[in-house]
């Protein structure tokens, strides 16, 4: 059993809306500490991530990325980070923070596996480009650019790309795609259960493959779970809300299996925002979601 590293990273620089960067603090309220520490494990907290304020961040108009400098300097900084927890023999627990945070995470753990699957569970793909963003949001992009797809200052962060293969990657809960993303998932490959997916085979079905199919390829799993991948009902605190997502009894499922297999090496929980939730209920789900990824029996 590995140690745990608690990461905060308090960003909201990858998109518009405030109070996504209060979200470490909303987890850490919600005992996530104590809750992995309960299964048995050494739970170290290891702070945030500094990131520049928004109103001190000023665009480059080179480009139509916001904040592109900022959001790439704290991936910088996460990266490393990252990298240290792994190099010491711990598990990287990232707390967010808006979804741009990926970039900065999984060039810190890929470095350390030559094939590196990824679960990209989310209501959106994570996959434009300053093409084809209808935002102009960095984290909407986090998936594209760990590919090594999209502008050269996210692709190259840590100083190499990519961080990741198509066919190592699966995204499960997706129900809002942009035109640009579904001809990038047909062009490159990825493997995707939409919601239609969901419904149909049902979410032990989806699991079950979902293990398999990066079992025997990978040598390490990141789990990159943006909380809007669940239904807005059971998490309403998130930025970008989609009806008709996976639910609450769905999600403790998915992470019971994946606890079962043991094959997730990282993972990162994002888009809580404390000021468009309910009593902290996000923050409660994610904290309850990190238990049962970690182990935690109700028997
Ligand atoms: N997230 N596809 C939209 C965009 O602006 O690119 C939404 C992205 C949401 C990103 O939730 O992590
Ligand atoms: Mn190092
Ligand atoms: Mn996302
Ligand atoms: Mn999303």
């Amino acid at each position: 059993m590995k140690n745990v590293s608690i990461i905060g990273v308090p960003m909201d620089l990858g998109q518009t809306r405030r109070g996504v960067d209060m979200g470490p603090s909303a987890i850490r309220y919600a005992g996530v500490v104590e809750r992995i520490e309960n299964i048995g494990y050494v739970v170290k907290d290891e702070g945030n991530i500094e990131i520049a304020p928004a109103e001190r961040v000023h665009n480059d108009l080179k480009t139509n990325l916001k904040n592109l400098k900022a959001v790439a300097d704290a991936s910088e900084r996460l990266a490393s980070k990252v990298d240290h927890v792994i190099t010491n023999g711990n598990f990287p627990l990232v707390l967010g923070g808006d979804h741009s945070i990926a970039i900065g995470t999984l060039a810190g753990v890929s470095k350390h596996y030559e094939n590196l699957g990824v679960i990209w569970y989310d209501a959106h793909g994570d996959l434009n480009t300053a093409d084809t963003s209808p935002s102009g949001n960095i984290h909407g992009m986090p998936l594209a650019a760990s590919l090594g797809i999209g502008h050269p200052t996210l692709t190259n962060i840590f100083g190499y790309m990519p961080k990741i293969k198509p066919e190592n990657i699966v995204i499960i809960g997706a129900r809002s795609l942009d035109e640009g993303e579904r001809e990038l998932i047909k062009e490159i490959g990825i493997k995707v259960y939409t919601m239609h997916e969901v419904d149909r085979l049902g979410m032990a079905h989806v699991m079950e493959e979902t293990i398999s199919y990066l079992k025997d390829k990978t040598d390490g799993v990141h789990l990159s779970l943006d909380l809007d991948g669940l239904d807005p009902h059971d998490a309403p605190g998130v930025g970008t809300p989609v009806i008709g997502g996976i639910s609450y009894r769905e999600s403790h499922l998915a992470m019971e299996m994946l606890a079962e297999s043991n094959v997730v090496t990282s993972a990162e929980f994002v888009e809580v925002n404390p000021i468009l939730d309910e009593r902290n209920k996000t923050a409660t789900v994610a904290v309850a979601l990190m238990g049962s990824l970690f182990g935690e029996k109700l028997l």
